[in-house]
């Protein structure tokens, strides 16, 4: 937004971002007098008693608020007691990260049914194999029937995520049995998500639910709703109906912007819309016109979660992560930036307005004060694409702004999925987690980690994410990734089977053999439930013990910002996974309900939090748990390391 006031200098970009594309945009914000999220979020001082979760607003007795200090000494009007408004708070942030991820599966849900009815006629069914096996899964019989009768009977099934008053969503049947009777022991299946939500969110109410113990099984529970409901139907049903990713290189940072070309650049969390923009720009229509201004095309690129989505799917170009979303238009080269659900920040609209750029909101859930909306429906995708176009098209043929794209290009193979994974350790007639496992049990991989999440202000930008994977697979740690942290890590040149030299002997070796990267990006935040599939098959395979609590596994979001970030690190927990968050984490150490989600749920079975402000430190948590893992399967004891050459190759795979 524009500067009223004398801009922060004394910190310098560098400082406040390691993406010399976005530090250069920040420079030139700062130069045009304007202000973005990397230098309001230095300004910001936030509440300290909010920051540890010491308040509560949930009457108007209050808000009440605690002394962090001494957290004991006091409770609230109610007298509600530190435990029990830490709880509720962390609750309210689960319920609404779970209800964000849920409505997004819902509504994935609805085209699905729409396509299956007929009612959509420019989507389709693009992945019959994957829509078989997903519907098997959940014991579908699929003998004999034609594609659309299946589907028809996995929407009647997958509906049962949100609706369920009751019994078990149908995405739990994948959890590993041990996993799953956990749950039904501790009564945390989740039935429908909205039913669970719905109920987080009474228990929540002043005079409710007021003993942490049991306030923390329905955080689990909601958030299970999230990872085994919505979020799981949102990648399986984008996969089939848009097609299921397989490794294929993309272009990542600024330097994708062209000069010479009508820049569009859509940013939310929805494939739908993007999916239709890349129809609507490969029309001989809209590219005519595009030169008819002067424009040597159109340029279609992708930022944050859908772009790493499209990315992943169709090698669509990605100019950034979260952070760096306000920083791409002060290059004023951006015609439109087209915007759904998620993730926008509202101070995009008045930075447009200073680039002249149009910001245009699609989604009837999303709009935002001073940006044009023009609504998407997927029953008509060109009634909303088309406008977008004419008008970037108008705005690149009347471009008055000095125009400064970073040169940083970066390029990288995106697109993995755990099918992939499997065939790729497995090969085509034997797709399997076995090869996995054997090269976790010989010791050449430690153990694997899911590093994931945000961009925060908070930290500069990128470095958590670069540091934290540096060390893990220097200590031969096969590092999954989806959302913003990928992109940091593919802006940094770790995507490439090119950057296996950067692992430790044992997972660089793996890595070469099967000529992959150390680093495997999955997709968006959504699509962190990969992960969980991954994990299932992991201890499906054998030998890694019975659930996913006995893996050697451990996850981390490390510059984490998002209530649907604590709503995924909740999923891994109660799923069995060891999750570390950096930045902070909203609870008070030294209460019982601090010790209750950093200690005692482990104790239960689960898996358990853990927090750090330093990346390696929180790379040494994590290995530490790897090798804790390792030691109680009793695979501590690595194997002698041999060279391996490709004949070698079907013995590791
Ligand atoms: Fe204060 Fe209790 Fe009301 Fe919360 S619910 S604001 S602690 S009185
Ligand atoms: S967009 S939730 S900043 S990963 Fe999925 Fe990125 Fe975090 Fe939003």
């Amino acid at each position: 937004m524009a500067s009223d006031k004398p801009i922060n200098k004394q910190v310098s970009s560098s400082e406040r971002t390691m993406c010399e594309a976005t530090a250069q945009m920040l420079d030139k914000a700062r130069r045009d007098g304007v202000i973005i999220a990397l230098d309001r979020g230095y300004e910001m001082k936030p509440c300290p008693i909010g920051v540890e979760s010491a308040c509560c607003k949930h009457c108007y007795m209050g808000p009440c608020r605690l002394n962090p200090r001494d957290p004991y000494k006091k409770v609230g009007v109610c007298g509600a007691t530190i435990d029990t408004i830490m709880a509720r708070n962390l609750a309210r942030n689960v319920a609404t990260g779970s209800a964000s991820h849920n409505d997004h599966g819902m509504h994935i849900l609805k085209l699905f049914k729409e396509i299956v009815d007929g009612r959509v006629k420019d989507f389709s069914i693009q992945d019959t194999i994957k829509l078989e096996r997903v519907a098997k899964s959940i014991g579908i019989d699929v003998e004999g029937k034609e594609v659309y009768a299946v589907a028809k009977e996995l929407y009647v099934e997958l509906e049962k995520t949100f609706s369920n008053v009751d019994g078990e969503m149908p995405f739990t049947r994948r959890a590993p049995k041990a996993t799953l009777e956990q749950w039904r022991k501790d009564g945390i299946v989740p039935r429908g998500a909205m039913r669970e939500v719905m109920e987080m969110m009474s228990r929540t109410h002043i005079g409710c639910d007021q003993e942490y113990n049991n306030i923390t099984k329905q955080i689990s529970r909601t958030a299970l709703a999230d990872g085994w409901g919505g979020s799981m139907v949102a990648t399986e049903l984008s996969d089939i109906m848009f097609g299921t990713p397989s490794p294929t290189v993309a272009e990542v940072n600024m330097g994708v912007l062209k000069e010479d070309h009508v820049n569009v650049i859509v940013h939310g969390h929805e494939p739908a819309m993007f999916e239709g923009m890349l129809a609507a720009v490969s029309d001989p229509f809209f590219v005519e016109e595009a030169k008819a201004k002067g424009a040597a095309g159109i340029n279609l690129v992708g930022m944050c979660c859908s772009g790493a989505e499209m990315m992943s799917r169709h090698g669509i170009p990605h100019a950034g992560n979260f952070s760096s979303t306000e920083a791409v238009l002060v290059t004023g080269a951006v015609d439109a930036m087209v915007v759904d659900i998620q993730c926008i920040k509202q101070g995009l609209a008045s930075i447009a307005k200073c680039y002249d750029t149009h910001l245009i909101t699609t989604n009837s859930r999303a709009h935002i004060e001073g940006a044009t909306h023009i609504e998407f429906e997927e029953q008509d995708p060109r009634g909303c694409t088309d406008q977008v176009l004419i008008k970037a098209i108008a705005r690149f043929g009347s471009r008055s702004m000095p125009i400064e794209i970073p040169k940083q290009v970066q390029k990288g193979v995106h697109g993995f999925t755990h099918e992939y994974i499997e065939y790729m350790l497995g090969g085509t007639f034997r797709g399997s987690y076995s090869p996995l496992n054997e090269n976790i049990i010989n010791g050449r991989i430690r153990g694997v980690a899911g590093v994931v999440g945000c961009t925060n202000p908070k930290v500069k930008q990128d470095s958590f994410h670069v540091a934290l994977v540096q060390e893990l697979i220097r200590n031969d740690v096969l590092v999954l990734q989806t959302g913003c942290s990928q992109i940091a890590l593919a802006k940094a040149g770790f995507l490439t089977p090119e950057a296996a030299p950067l692992a430790g002997p044992g997972l660089s070796e793996v890595c070469e053999t099967v000529g992959i990267p150390p680093v495997l990006g999955l997709g968006s935040c959504v699509d962190n439930t990969r992960i969980l599939i991954a994990a299932s098959a992991m201890v499906e395979a054998g030998g890694l013990g019975n659930s996913i609590a006995d893996l050697p596994v451990a996850g981390c979001a490390p510059e984490w910002m998002s209530e649907k970030a604590l709503a995924i690190g909740q999923y891994f927990v109660a799923s069995g996974v060891y999750t570390v968050f950096g930045i902070g984490f909203p609870t008070i150490k030294g209460t019982k309900f601090h010790d209750l989600l950093f200690n005692g749920l482990e104790q239960q079975g689960y898996g358990k939090w853990g927090t750090a402000a330093d990346p390696i430190e929180i790379a040494q948590m994590m290995i530490a748990h790897i090798d804790k893992k390792r030691k109680e399967l009793g695979i501590d004891k690595t194997r002698e390391r041999t060279l391996v050459d490709m004949s070698d190759r079907r013995d590791i795979a």
